[in-house]
């Protein structure tokens, strides 16, 4: 392990003496992907081109979203800035309607002001356009999203053309934003519930010439603790494997892409996913089924893999590719307040510098699912606080038309065995405050907020998220027992006034 941290410091150093070695970015992002991969210790879901990755990676064990949704990850991920303070609260398309603010400076804007040529393929998903400005952009703007997020051939040739079409004393930044894993039973049910059918030569499934899909029985799939283990969701999960395969095979070919135009030595490369996988307390939710993430980074050149226990967020994303780039995050303020990055660069992740915790923040998803939520997590410890606690937790449109759902539904009604891990009731009633001991509890089945012996473990947790809810301006700080006066005569000394509403 000691020898392994030498040699990449070592490796850190003469990148970093060598300036062309440590020129482009090639970003992966899958959309609502999980852990269903021998890296991550699925053995039955078939990643071959991911497990390839991972050989010459930085395998991150512990890499968590800041959120738990399409837009405000994507936007996150973009600005290093959480969803409360870079104002993407919520999902970007139709009527949901969310943006960032206008003035938000978003990695794609400094790579251009850098003369860094970028590039975006597949899932957009964030906006406004001025904030998010791409050199070379297929999107869902001006494409379908099947073809330029689920098509891997159409994939493949965009990644062909946007190395074509680059300037080569130009440096790269090329962010591939699969539309795979998603669901699709609730958009394009024809393609079943995943879009597994979507290109598999069948009848009326048109074809994708690069892909050969994988099937899987129900029977054979792993079924998580957190999902219903019935006849309906392991088809489910069948389903989402066959897409996997897409998805895996897609980044393949990206990754031939990459060789084929002499840039895998030059290129730091990232793989990781917006948000958890879309089954009961996955995406929407901040347990850990919906904040943690596969995260894998690859330098150039580098042939072994190594494991990382370290605490990482996607916000780190932003500081590690500014400080691949030696771009500075400039000075600016939003809203009257100064911006700073809370994350870390990941190219110090073997050096000293380690975080101990990392934080999230939800607000909505659809644009009807009001349900604030901030979190801190540790290695051992995560304390949730739900501010709407008073509402039940509620279920976005996609997520509630799918089998597994529509069957844990079914048999609540007709009060028939779930085979869940929950209820319900507690599903959608979560106490204001939730702490789970993760050492003694990895799967936050009991809620020890109120138990003495963890009395000055909330207080630590609860004094850190309050630090980081003020650093990044967050407009809920007084959220649910006060409201936060900060003009006028509190201008000078912004204050939490108590409403007396019994919180
Ligand atoms: C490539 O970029 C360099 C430096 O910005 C510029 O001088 C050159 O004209 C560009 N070439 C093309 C083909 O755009
Ligand atoms: C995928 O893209 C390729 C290349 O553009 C095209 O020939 C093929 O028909 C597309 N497949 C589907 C299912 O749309
Ligand atoms: C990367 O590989 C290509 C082709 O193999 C070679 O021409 C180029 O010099 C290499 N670049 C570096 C920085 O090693
Ligand atoms: C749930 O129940 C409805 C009504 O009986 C039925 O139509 C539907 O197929 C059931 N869904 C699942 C996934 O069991
Ligand atoms: C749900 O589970 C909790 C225990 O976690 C139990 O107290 C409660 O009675 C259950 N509710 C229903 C409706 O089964
Ligand atoms: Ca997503």
């Amino acid at each position: 392990m000691m020898k392994n941290i030498i040699f990449v410091l070592l490796l850190f150093k003469s990148l970093f003496c060598t300036i062309i070695l440590a020129k482009n970015v090639l970003l992966i992002v899958a959309d609502d992907g999980g852990f269903e991969t021998q890296v991550y210790g699925n053995p039955v879901c078939k990643t071959p081109h991911l497990d390839k990755l991972a050989s010459k990676s930085t395998i991150f064990k512990n890499a968590f979203t800041s959120v738990s949704s399409c837009s405000p990850s994507r936007s996150s991920i973009l600005t290093g800035l959480p969803q409360h303070q870079n104002g993407m609260y919520g999902l970007h398309q139709d009527i949901h309607h969310f943006n960032s603010f206008d003035e938000v400076k978003s990695l794609s804007k400094l790579m251009k002001m850098k003369n860094i040529y970028s590039g975006i393929i597949g899932k957009k998903h964030v906006g406004p356009e001025n904030v998010y400005p791409f050199d070379f952009a297929y999107t869902e703007e001006t494409n379908s999203i099947n073809q330029v997020g689920r098509n891997i051939t159409k994939i493949k040739d965009l990644v062909h053309e946007f190395f074509s079409t680059l300037n080569h004393s130009q440096p790269f930044f090329l962010y591939v934003a699969f539309h795979d894993p998603h669901r699709c039973g609730h958009t394009n049910p024809e393609y079943g519930e995943f879009c597994e059918k979507f290109g598999n030569g069948e009848e009326g499934m048109g074809i994708i010439p690069d892909w050969k899909p994988e099937h899987y029985k129900p029977e054979d799939v792993i079924v998580p603790y957190f999902i219903p283990d019935t006849p309906t969701a392991r088809a489910d999960i069948a389903a989402q494997y066959t897409t996997l395969s897409r998805l895996d095979q897609g980044i393949g070919l990206v990754l031939k892409e990459l060789k084929e135009f002499n840039h895998d030595n030059d290129t730091l490369v990232i793989y990781t996913s917006d948000n958890g996988i879309p089954f009961p307390s996955g995406r929407t939710n901040l347990y850990d089924p919906g904040m943690a993430e596969p995260f894998l980074m690859h330098l150039p050149q580098q042939t072994y893999s190594q494991v990382s226990e370290e605490m990482v967020s996607l916000l780190d994303i932003v500081p590690t590719i500014l400080e691949w780039f030696n771009v500075k995050y400039p000075d600016y303020k939003l809203n009257g307040m100064p911006v700073q990055l809370s994350g870390k660069s990941l190219l110090q992740s073997t050096s000293l510098k380690k975080s101990e915790a990392v934080f999230a923040s939800h607000n909505l998803h659809e644009v009807t699912m009001y349900y604030p939520i901030r979190v801190v997590r540790t290695n051992s410890y995560k304390l949730i606080h739900n501010l709407n606690f008073k509402m039940p937790f509620p279920i976005d449109q996609d997520f509630f038309i799918s089998p597994t759902f529509q069957d844990l539904l079914n048999r609540t009604v007709e009060k028939k065995e779930t085979h869940w891990y929950k209820n319900l009731t507690d599903y959608y009633y979560r106490p204001e405050w939730e702490l789970f001991d993760l050492e003694k509890d990895s799967n936050e089945r009991y809620n020890v907020v109120n138990n003495a012996a963890y009395h000055s473990i909330r207080t630590t947790l609860q004094k850190m998220l309050l630090d980081w809810q003020i650093s990044t301006n967050d407009p809920w700080i007084c959220s649910p027992s006060g409201v936060l006066e900060n003009k006028g005569r509190f201008k000078e000394n912004p204050t939490c006034l108590p409403l007396y509403n019994g919180v």
